[in-house]
């Protein structure tokens, strides 16, 4: 038996199937089979546009505070970090989008936290320092039976093939070991996506963004999620008032998470006998 498009839908032997029972369960199988998979954030055509305005302003003011001569010498004039901690509400509302929890819920077991949020700007014609092969928990070499940590790339514009869409390696995130040179050439992958969608990977899939070869920027949001055994990449808590926070944005944002100082903090933290 075949369908439309020759793929056999019989089977034999076979004692073991994943099941799927909605599109956002779809998204989670690929992503912990072949380490990556695309997810539509649910914005509207006038939220994608008010994201992009709020992305500039942000980075407009960014560079006025931290120079762009001091960004440009530390390799970081492609990046605005932390902007949910200075860019306003957009940001923190990217970082707790409703369908990126609900499927971030579906892949990391129990709870998580925001690890950090960088704006990402793949210049036109030029290297950045995202364009090299990296994991988002670089420098590590380990395989883990579950994602630990769970990389979001918001598309603030359209990822194309000629813009630099990123590339990954799939299911590179179960090897422990960056593959040989080519078998990256015959292997990677460039992941287009519509603007508005979130480029999901599991955090230890090797990726890299392409080459802008237009003449405009091509601009992300990342998000790192991750279990709560690893510390923030800047301190949101420090950073950001939490007087309007939700319970369950308090706990994402790490405002729980922070240790205590003293074992007295510490037994004071505790709500149970549970471990
Ligand atoms: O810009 C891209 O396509 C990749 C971004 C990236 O690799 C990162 O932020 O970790």
């Amino acid at each position: 038996m075949t369908t439309n498009n020759n793929i056999p839908s019989a089977s034999y032997g076979i004692l073991q199937q994943n099941l799927c029972e909605s599109t956002l369960d779809e998204v989670a199988e690929q992503i912990r089979s072949l380490g990556y998979a695309i997810l539509d954030s649910g914005y509207t055509a006038p939220e994608l546009q008010s994201i992009s305005e709020k992305f500039e302003r942000t980075r407009e003011r960014y560079i006025e505070i931290y120079g762009e001569a001091k960004l440009k010498n530390l390799n970081e004039f492609h990046t605005i970090r932390s902007p949910l901690t200075h860019g306003g509400d957009a940001f923190l509302r990217l970082a707790l989008n409703e369908n990126l929890l609900s499927l971030l819920k579906k892949l990391i077991q129990g709870e998580f936290i925001l690890n950090q949020q960088n704006g990402v700007i793949n210049p036109p014609q030029e290297t950045y320092n995202q364009g090299a092969w990296h994991r988002d928990l670089p420098y590590q070499h380990f395989v883990s039976t579950k994602p630990i940590a769970i990389n979001a790339l918001f598309c603030v514009d359209d990822f194309t093939f000629e813009n630099g869409a990123t590339f990954v390696l799939p299911a590179s995130h179960k090897s422990e070991a960056f593959p040989s040179e080519n078998y990256v050439k015959k292997n990677a992958l460039q992941v287009e996506a519509k603007a508005g969608s979130f480029i999901v990977l599991d955090c230890m899939i090797f990726h890299a963004g392409g080459f802008n070869k237009t003449d405009l920027e091509r601009r992300a949001v990342n998000h790192l999620y991750n279990i709560p055994y690893f510390k923030q990449q800047i301190n949101i808590p420090m950073n950001m008032d939490n007087v309007k926070l939700s319970d369950e944005a308090k706990n994402i944002l790490g405002f729980t998470y922070a240790e205590p100082t003293s074992i007295s903090g510490y037994f004071s933290k505790r709500t149970s006998k549970e471990y």
